[in-house]
């Protein structure tokens, strides 16, 4: 892992922004503090900060049990549910490393993930296949032999008395039974990696972010105080509760920073959202433009009243003015726009700026110390308000990816400076405007689709001479994909035997293409290339 230079690491510590806390401490702390309050819950079940502590340290006790220690990656794939933070705090107590695979990704991103990161187990919320034997052995293949075990969480339902004794089912949480303290050696310290975040991808292979205890704090306890955090907010999450959003911008950490309530919702459908929302009291919520349009068009037909919603938080793709403007009238709150990748860097609007300022820009960065910087083409700096690319570095902006050195030599510059490969342009107050992007990332409502990769899959079809995957503008997306497919036999092929193969090759699915089009013959550029745009 490429860490910061030792003297800035230095700066960042007397500056008092990377501290001695880890997050598995943090939790602790929480649980001193606001012990009985309430501190998340989803649709079945509801846990106060003690019982989320307590159930982290039994959970802890017992993956510790099955092997897992420090160091050691996890690969979590579970959805909007109490036990997906369990598992991760009870990881970060033993210093295991998750890597937060998202509910949508497939057997594909699975495999690579085990082929990067060779992680000892796996631990999701699917129902277990009735091949689950064969799976586990093949990722025990991929990853060099070192996936020891596979734990499920949910129904019985799916495991045969065939399941090998490395698949185990874990029925969902029960509060009742925790009591544990795991009692480990090597606890992990504060600027270890912490986990393994996924990147928005530009490139046909994802790549992992890595993440330490004290760079992902300082950036929680900042974005708290933007948001004005308080014990008496509340956070739905519509989101998936494990993209690095609405985990820590501010996400569920910076509301147990402050002392509130999360509530995990199933799916981001507005009818049921809205009701939540003023059933949960909520004060806060994170979406991204796509989720914030639908919102939008139910909250115009059924006028609710949500007295104690404070923002709505809008990011991960550019949100338009007119929809921004529109948000604020109908749900009668403060939009915040939101713009962060997972690589670090976060900036928001604040709460009291001029309206012109929320509508218009993609905010100001959480800290002074994050250096922000626009080039032209040939890396030349621009004066403010030039738009270029935007490049950054800071006390919580990674120096580069895990185990990658060809894409560290790509999207970082000697002198540590991460590429964002989005273009902006920066005022002189700091406020960045998202002008463009230069990555060829598609940004599918805040899902990122990498062109190559899905162009890769299709090119693997014995039936397609050809393939080009583009976004196209989208009203409730902003973008959506489009790939022009030349069959080897004209007529052979229809869009539905496209999606079925690249759903076959186990592709997430938010990467099956929207739109599927055939051709005769693809358009090229001078150099051959095929045309993207
Ligand atoms: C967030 O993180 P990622 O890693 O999924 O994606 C990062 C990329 C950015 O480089 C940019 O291209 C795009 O998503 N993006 C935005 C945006 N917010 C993110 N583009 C325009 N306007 C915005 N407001 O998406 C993410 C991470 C933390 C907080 C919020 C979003």
């Amino acid at each position: 892992m490429t860490r910061w230079p030792e003297s800035t690491a230095r700066e960042y510590r007397e500056l008092g922004y990377w501290t001695d806390e880890t997050l598995g401490g943090f939790l602790r702390e929480r649980a001193r503090e606001y012990g009985p309050r309430t501190a998340v819950r989803d649709h079945r079940a509801e846990l106060t900060y003690t019982q989320l502590d307590a159930a982290a340290d039994s959970t802890a006790t017992r993956l510790h049990g099955l092997g897992v220690s420090k160091g050691d990656r996890v690969i979590v794939q579970i959805d909007n549910r109490v036990e997906l933070y369990i598992v991760q705090f009870a990881l970060f107590r033993i210093g295991g490393v998750p890597i937060f695979a998202l509910p949508s990704h497939g057997q594909l991103e699975v495999e690579q993930f085990c082929q990067i990161a060779e992680p000892v187990m796996i631990i999701s919320s699917s129902t277990p296949q009735v091949s689950e034997k064969e799976r586990v052995a093949h990722l025990a293949d991929l990853s060099g032999d070192s996936l020891r075990s596979r734990i499920m969480i949910g129904d019985a339902d799916g495991l045969t008395d065939e399941a090998p004794d490395n698949v185990q089912l874990w029925p969902a949480f029960d509060p009742s039974e925790c009591d544990d303290v795991p009692s480990v050696d090597d606890v992990p310290t504060s600027e270890d990696l912490a986990f393994l975040q996924l990147s928005g991808g530009s490139t046909g292979i994802p790549k992992l972010i890595p993440r330490t205890h004290a760079d992902y704090l300082y950036s929680v306890r900042g974005s708290a105080v933007i948001c004005e955090l308080t014990e008496h907010d509340v956070m739905l999450v519509p989101l998936p509760a494990a993209h690095n959003y609405p985990y820590s911008s501010p996400g569920a950490l910076g509301i147990w920073h402050a002392g509130g309530e999360v509530v995990l919702a199933k799916r981001p459908d507005p009818d049921a959202c809205l009701s939540q929302m003023v059933e949960t009291g909520t004060t806060i919520v994170p979406l991204v433009p796509a989720i914030a349009h639908m919102w939008l068009m139910a909250q115009e037909m059924e006028k609710r009243q949500y007295p104690r919603l404070r923002i709505l938080q809008v990011g991960g793709a550019k949100l338009s003015r007119d929809v921004a403007q529109s948000l604020e009238r109908a749900f009668d709150t403060t939009v915040q726009q939101v713009f962060g990748m997972a690589e670090g860097l976060v900036n928001y609007t604040r709460l009291d700026d001029d309206e012109e300022t929320r509508v218009a820009t993609q905010g100001l960065r959480i800290s002074p110390h994050d250096e922000v910087k626009v080039v032209d083409d040939n890396g030349n700096d621009l004066p403010a308000g030039q738009s270029g690319h935007l490049l950054t570095r800071g006390p919580y902006t990674i120096r580069g990816y895990y185990r990658n050195p060809a894409a560290n030599r790509s999207s970082f510059t000697p002198e540590g400076w991460y590429r964002t490969g989005d273009l902006v342009s920066v005022d002189d107050r700091g406020y960045i405007t998202v002008t463009g992007r230069a990555k060829s990332v598609i940004n599918r409502g805040g899902e990122k689709v990498a062109p190559e990769e899905i162009e890769f899959h299709l090119h693997a079809d014995p039936r397609v001479l050809d393939a080009v995957v583009v976004g196209v503008p989208d009203e409730i997306l902003g973008e959506r994909t489009r790939a022009t497919v030349v069959p080897r036999e004209k007529g052979s092929m229809t869009s539905r035997d496209v999606r079925t193969w690249l759903r076959e090759r186990g592709l997430a699915s938010f990467k099956l293409p929207d739109q599927v089009r055939f051709a005769d013959e693809l358009e090229r550029t001078a150099v051959g290339k095929n045309q993207r745009t």
